[in-house]
């Protein structure tokens, strides 16, 4: 049977909060902050109803229902996967063992640490979106945006419950500095880097719903695996708002890709930044920085934080239950590419459960790969001869065993003169970003969309393209 949320209350929620007074006003006392907080970082588009989906129930089916809502009265609130009384603990010295309802002692600080961690990035991503919506392609485009954005805001909710049911006065505190850190300040940063860069145009935007909201997906499916039942559950959850998140990361893509496509068979030519489209080999740079500062945010390669999690029972593996090992990890090893001094490549066998962050960051390589088939085929089908790569691992790190050297897409390692002579083929320049900035100009008018963006296939929950998802004025 499908959980239904109770929306009567203050804080909408699926874990009987009416009847744990303590924590109730624990949370209601962190509202207002929270509301503060969103007032001034939150988007600076004022808008007067956003079409936006808002869980309802936290079952297979029916979860969501849309509807215009004026953005802060969204429903924050707090909702669990439905439990399941026969889980076990699949992985790690505890398993066999039933899950965790309680926090277990030993373990507090490890998991506080891992849910601070994952709660900071919820907020900072809406911080690094925040004038976005200000310069959005379109109507369709602007609710997306938005959609990401409460569902964020929700996930600092999600984190922010288990800090305060489980961590008493320590976690409400931290709880308080998620509120207080902020993306890219210089006194007060996000935690994880990717966090304190600025996302600072649409490309950026799409970008980083494909590549760090993977991230987030990966990460998520890792904690979904905990023997913490409450923090597995959570992240269940959350995971199933997430998916959105990246489809808007891919299609994004997808769309900047076609219609430069379009406008160079158009001209006939590469150089299309004039004709107010996107050039491939800037798309190509952007893939680059987005794809090797998500790669930072899964640690260093090998970690004995990692593998103390691991044997913990608090972090599984990218789908633990589906693995055919012993799940305990003692005995096997694996191999590791790294630098080494001499400017070669070194391979070094590790123990499996020290690479265990290497071991996620695979999956993750593998499901970019895909977005990258992807925009491939859509040049393919537009007779280009371009292609996009994804960097080689080592380009352009500054966390693990690659951070220090310079390594070049292709994987040659390089002195760092060679490097700089280079970088402004590889990354960014100012002038990318200047050109890619001067694209981003408003279109609010229903139907209309940028010069640099195709229409998306479909609209939103079946509605058309040029349906009012957002209203304005
Ligand atoms: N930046 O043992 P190591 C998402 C620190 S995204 C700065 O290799 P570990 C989302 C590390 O803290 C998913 N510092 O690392 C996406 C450690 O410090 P201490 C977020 C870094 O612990 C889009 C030291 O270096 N969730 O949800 O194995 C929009 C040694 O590190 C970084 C999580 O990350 C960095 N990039 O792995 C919205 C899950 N990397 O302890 C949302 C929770 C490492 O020596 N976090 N350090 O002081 C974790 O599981 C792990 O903490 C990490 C790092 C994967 C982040």
């Amino acid at each position: 049977m499908t959980e239904r949320i109770d929306y009567d209350a203050r804080i909408p929620n699926n874990v009987g909060l009416a009847d744990d007074r303590r924590l109730q006003r624990a949370l209601e006392g962190w509202q207002p902050k929270f509301m503060n907080w969103w007032g001034e970082m939150g988007p600076a588009l004022a808008t007067n109803g956003v079409y936006l989906r808002t869980a309802v129930a936290v079952g297979r089916e029916g979860w969501a229902h849309f509807d215009h809502v004026d953005v802060p009265d969204y429903r924050w609130g707090i909702f669990l996967a439905e439990r399941d009384p026969d889980r076990v603990i699949a992985f790690g010295e505890h398993a066999g063992e039933p899950v965790w309802q309680q926090l277990p002692g030993e373990y507090r600080a490890d998991l506080q640490r891992l849910i601070v961690i994952q709660g900071d990035t919820e907020p900072a991503s809406v911080e690094q979106q925040k004038l976005l919506g200000l310069t959005a392609p379109s109507l369709y485009d602007l609710r997306n945006l938005f959609q990401v954005n409460v569902e964020e805001g929700r996930h600092l909710w999600a984190m922010v419950y288990l800090l305060h049911a489980y961590f008493g006065r320590e976690g409400r505190d931290e709880a308080e500095a998620l509120l207080q850190r902020n993306s890219g300040s210089p006194d007060a940063p996000r935690i994880l880097g990717a966090f304190n860069e600025e996302t600072a145009d649409w490309l950026a935007f799409f970008m980083f719903t494909y590549f760090t909201d993977r991230d987030g997906k990966y990460q998520l499916g890792t904690l979904k695996e905990s023997a913490f039942d409450p923090l597995s559950r959570t992240c269940e959850f959350m995971l199933k708002e997430e998916a959105h998140h990246m489809f808007v990361g891919t299609t994004g893509v997808d769309r900047v890709v076609e219609r430069s496509a379009q406008v160079i068979r158009e001209h006939d030519s590469p150089d299309i930044g004039p004709r107010g489209a996107i050039p491939l080999e800037i798309v190509q740079k952007y893939l680059n920085f987005h794809y090797t500062v998500s790669l930072d945010l899964f640690g260093g390669e090998t970690s004995t934080n990692a593998a103390n999690y691991y044997t913990s029972g608090l972090k599984g593996r990218w789908q633990e239950t589906r693995r055919t090992d012993d799940h305990r990890l003692t005995e096997h090893g694996v191999e590791l590419e790294r630098p080494a001094a001499d400017g070669t490549w070194a391979t070094d066998e590790v123990s499996a459960l020290l690479a265990l962050n290497l071991d996620l960051r695979g999956e993750y390589v593998a499901d970019c790969q895909t977005g990258v088939n992807r925009w491939n085929r859509i040049l393919e089908r537009a007779g280009l001869d371009f292609r996009f790569r994804l960097p080689h691992p080592g380009f352009n790190r500054a966390v693990g065993v690659n951070a220090g050297f310079h390594v070049t897409p292709d994987g040659r390692l390089v002195d760092e003169r060679t490097w700089a002579a280079h970088r402004d083929r590889w990354l960014p320049t100012e002038q990318d970003l200047t050109l890619v900035r001067s694209l981003m100009c408003p279109v609010y008018e229903r139907g209309r969309i940028a010069s640099w963006l195709a229409p998306p296939r479909n609209g939103i929950n079946g509605r058309p393209f040029d349906y009012e998802y957002v209203h304005l004025g």
